[in-house]
């Protein structure tokens, strides 16, 4: 069987990549995905200018998953854009993902129109599950607020984007993103984020120091949540908008329920943060054998297949 899978125009020799955040803080991290078995890498998500994050501890391992509330630590835009700039030339032939937000509308437009006058040739992700506005939600749970800022966005913007969406819980919030996100020519939708403000505690105490020991929750926790989002979107969006399915992936199983609800990419982050890049490899052949042992020979043989009761 084989794991490639196409995204746009792209092709990718493996379905599967690093979830933003995680093995892609600096070059040395970004290279060691590029060295595994992934088929392409996404950067953590840049800011305009770089950002030291949140105080420490403020991520945590637990059996289940994780917790944390990084604050966006990132090196700056012009970092990750220089380096992908450079893959350009080094890696012609392959096509790596752009993670991005502004800390404001104003910087998101900046951000994006530097991507668009530069030579990057490969696909932006822009992270719509973070705060915009002190006192608002984060972008994705404010759907006005989405619509005008994408319609903003693709007056001028005309290469390949997708966003990173934060998990919906309600079947009236699938119908009225999918509905916003239809209006545009996204090349993607990313499905799903960390699950908001969980808290884990160990010991009479919160594990993490910012907010209180509130953070995002990732992991196998989340993996129900994330396949109701991939498929809810995958009924919901036009054949042109892809699905990249994130969340609570461990197994080769687990990715296979993610494809099998509409997801055309699997990204991997608790996993791969707890167990490093060879992780790439045990789920891929985790999931070559289940494609081979049902007889499919590509992802599309059962991509979106879900069978209902
Ligand atoms: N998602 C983003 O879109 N941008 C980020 O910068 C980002 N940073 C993260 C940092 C850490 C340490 C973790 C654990 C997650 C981060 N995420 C970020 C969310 C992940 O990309 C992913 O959506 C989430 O963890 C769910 O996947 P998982 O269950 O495989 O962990």
């Amino acid at each position: 069987a084989t794991t490639k899978t196409k995204i746009g125009n792209f092709e990718f020799e493996n379905c599967f990549m690093n979830a933003a955040g995680v093995y892609c803080y600096d070059k040395n991290e970004l290279e060691q995905v590029i060295n595994s078995q992934a088929g392409t890498f996404v950067t953590k998500t840049a800011t305009l200018q770089s950002r030291p994050g949140n105080p420490e501890p403020r991520y945590h391992d637990t059996t289940l998953g994780s917790i944390n509330s990084m604050g966006l630590p990132n090196l700056g835009f012009d970092y990750y854009l220089d380096y992908l700039l450079e893959l350009q030339k080094t890696h012609p032939h392959r096509t790596f993902f752009f993670s991005l937000v502004g800390m404001s509308t104003e910087d998101t437009h900046a951000l994006l129109k530097k991507v668009q006058e530069s030579d990057f040739k490969g696909i932006t992700e822009l992270n719509l599950s973070c705060p915009n506005v002190p006192g608002k939600p984060q972008i994705a749970y404010d759907l006005e607020t989405t619509e005008k800022l994408l319609a903003d966005i693709f007056s001028y913007f005309k290469k390949p984007l997708g966003v990173k969406l934060p998990p919906y819980f309600d079947i009236v919030h699938f119908d009225q993103a999918a509905a916003v996100f239809n209006k545009f020519p996204l090349t993607f939708i990313n499905c799903i984020n960390s699950i908001g403000n969980g808290l884990v505690i160990e010991d009479e105490s919160v594990v993490i120091k910012p907010k209180n020991g509130f953070g995002g929750i990732g992991g196998e926790y989340i993996k129900p949540t994330a396949l109701a989002n991939v498929h809810a979107f995958y009924k919901r969006l036009n054949s042109s908008i892809k699905i990249i399915g994130t969340g609570g992936i461990l197994t080769g199983q687990d990715a296979f329920e993610h494809i099998l609800c509409g997801a055309s990419m699997v990204q991997i982050g608790t996993t791969l943060h707890k167990e490093g890049p060879s992780a790439f490899e045990r789920i891929t052949n985790e999931l070559k054998a289940i494609m081979d042992k049902k007889g499919y020979k590509t992802i599309e043989d059962f991509r979106g297949k879900l069978k209902y009761l």
